[in-house]
């Protein structure tokens, strides 16, 4: 009753997020603070998103890929992020939970978001991803794995499927739960 707004965040809001995240009140209260400091209007859109993402990128081409980033945090399609967007995206990336990770990978390759992913989305986000590896990494790059073309070719190998064939969620987790290599050229880790 009366107030159920705590500084401009729903009750609605914080219950679901409780019930759907790991954090605690305080915690999704402290980064609603956070992100209205850095974020006045409430609504991050795709322009400012990018550019934070691709700071943590200084030495390859991470647009694309924090396009597709941002696509996938994007539920509602309004091409802006809200709160509650931004926590669970959080969730989703700080998870140490493989699953959770892996069903929001699924949501990266399914660029059009149709619950499929086709061969098509494969290469645009191999692509991607092969934009993030520093261009003084290519050279470390086995043979089978130094153009984008190449990891798409390999990573949809895996997955046993034909060209105009396409993978729903279950397969693609399946198919990268039960592949070191597909995990691997799935996101590009620096290491
Ligand atoms: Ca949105
Ligand atoms: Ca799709």
């Amino acid at each position: 009753m009366g107030n159920s707004q705590k500084k401009g965040l729903s009750r609605e809001i914080l219950d679901d997020l409780k019930v759907n995240t790991k954090f605690t009140e305080a915690e999704i209260m402290q980064s609603y603070e956070n992100f209205q400091k850095q974020c006045p209007s409430g609504l991050i859109s795709q322009d400012q998103f990018v550019e934070i993402y691709i700071r943590c990128f200084p030495d390859s081409d991470a647009k694309s890929y924090a396009q597709h980033v941002f696509r996938s945090f994007d539920t509602n399609n309004d091409e802006t992020l809200d709160f509650k967007e931004y926590i669970v995206a959080l969730h989703m990336t700080s998870s140490t939970k493989t699953a959770l990770k892996l069903e929001w990978a699924f949501s990266l390759f399914d660029v059009d978001k149709n619950g499929y992913i086709t061969k098509t989305e494969v290469c645009e986000l191999c692509q991607a991803i092969f934009n993030l590896i520093p261009k003084d990494k290519l050279e470390d790059l086995p043979n089978d794995e130094n153009t984008a073309e190449k990891r798409a070719e390999k990573l949809w190998t895996i997955f046993g499927k034909k060209d105009n064939e396409r993978l729903a969620e279950g397969e693609f987790i399946e198919g990268v739960s039960s592949s070191q290599v597909a995990l691997r050229l799935i996101q590009y880790d620096s290491k």
